[in-house]
């Protein structure tokens, strides 16, 4: 754990010799997967395939490194819109997943329980009530999963957010509150958006942790996170992690960023990008060479080209699957509408 130094302050410590080789490595791996993908994206936008897009350039080891401590067999994430490199940590279906942004499916055309990641969520603040609402209910059911709730700086604002952290501070739910301040909610900054220095020290108000950690130092989140989840598995209660980044892209495909933010800043954050920095600290570490990164890339590329085409060519879904995931029980009048749509519009 350690504090924010501005940028161009100076590089903070890289801890990505407090991880094991093998886990390191993956999270190396599923870092240049997302930027690759998320660069193959924006292009899909660009080409008219994505009516919109949202990148995640920089925040990919706050990501990577935080999804890769959880225990996909019993944990659950509850994502906003920009956690595609969770979503690929997690095993997610890329191309169910993109299927949201390609506009033929709302929140992802995957299964949420089987790949325990939730449905994307475009109300800024609205995934974090839902994780607490989860992980009461996995306490009440006597299990032992965890839930970690994504949301950002912006969010943090939202009555959602305090709501859903007072509640779990109060019950002490085990519930991870992972915030990416990645400086930006779309062009408010975040002097404009915390009065109290950081959002990490609200936490000491709902009784729980608050931690700051550098978020582009994959090892510090990874660890981070995992102390959390640790801490909430035991009966601990929630932590709150406050995972310091930057988005090095604008806020989605319709943002043009030099209408409020400085070209200088973007440069000094682009210096401490943590896919190199992840990559230099394997090398140094004697946990990579030129072979293994070589290697990597080109797998990171044939995944991406596979995901590219399988979104490309996707179908679109049937009209009448419009009212079959309204509720989990379709209503009697659902299940009359969709029948009249089966046989007058789609006969
Ligand atoms: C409830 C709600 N209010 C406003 C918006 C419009 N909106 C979309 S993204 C965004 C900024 C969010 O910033 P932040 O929480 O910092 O996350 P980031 O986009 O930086 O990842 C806003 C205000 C929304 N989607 N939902």
């Amino acid at each position: 754990m350690q504090t924010h130094a501005p940028p161009g302050a100076g590089s903070t410590p890289d801890r990505t010799g407090a991880l094991p080789a093998e886990s390191a490595r993956r999270i190396y791996r599923d870092m240049l997967t997302a930027r690759l993908l998320d660069t193959e994206a924006i292009a899909l936008q660009r080409q008219g395939v994505f009516p919109a897009y949202v990148s995640l350039r920089g925040q990919e080891a706050a990501q990577v490194a935080s999804a890769a401590a959880l225990d996909r067999d019993r944990d659950f994430a509850f994502p906003t819109y920009r956690e595609m490199a969770v979503a690929l940590t997690l095993g997610v279906d890329m191309v169910g997943y993109l299927a949201s942004h390609r506009a033929l499916w709302h929140g992802g055309r995957y299964d949420p329980i089987a790949s325990r990641f939730g449905s994307i969520n475009a109300v800024v603040g609205g995934p974090v009530p839902h994780a607490v609402g989860w992980a009461l209910g996995e306490r009440l059911r006597g299990e032992t999963g965890c839930a970690i709730a994504y949301f950002g700086d912006g969010a943090s604002s939202q009555g959602d957010v305090h709501e859903a952290l007072n509640f779990a501070g109060v019950f002490g739910s085990p519930v991870v509150f992972f915030c990416q301040n990645n400086r930006w909610a779309l062009s408010v900054p975040n002097e404009r958006q915390i009065a109290g220095g950081s959002i990490a020290a609200r936490a000491a108000g709902y009784g729980m942790p608050g931690i700051t950690v550098d978020g582009n130092d994959a090892a510090a989140v990874h660890n981070a996170t995992r102390s959390a989840l640790d801490r909430a598995r035991s009966g601990g209660g929630p932590t709150l992690i406050e995972a310091l980044t930057y988005r090095l892209a604008p806020h989605s495909t319709s943002d043009d960023t030099t209408r409020y933010r400085d070209r200088g800043e973007e440069h000094a954050w682009q210096e401490r990008d943590p896919l190199p920095r992840l990559g230099t600290a394997l090398e140094e570490a004697g946990h990579a060479d030129t072979a293994f990164f070589e290697q990597i890339e080109d797998g990171a590329r044939a995944a991406v080209e596979r995901i590219r085409d399988g979104i490309a060519t996707a179908p679109p879904p049937a009209g009448s699957d419009l009212f079959t995931y309204v509720y989990r029980e379709p209503t009697e009048e659902l299940a009359r509408q969709q029948r009249l749509w089966r046989e007058e519009v789609e006969p």
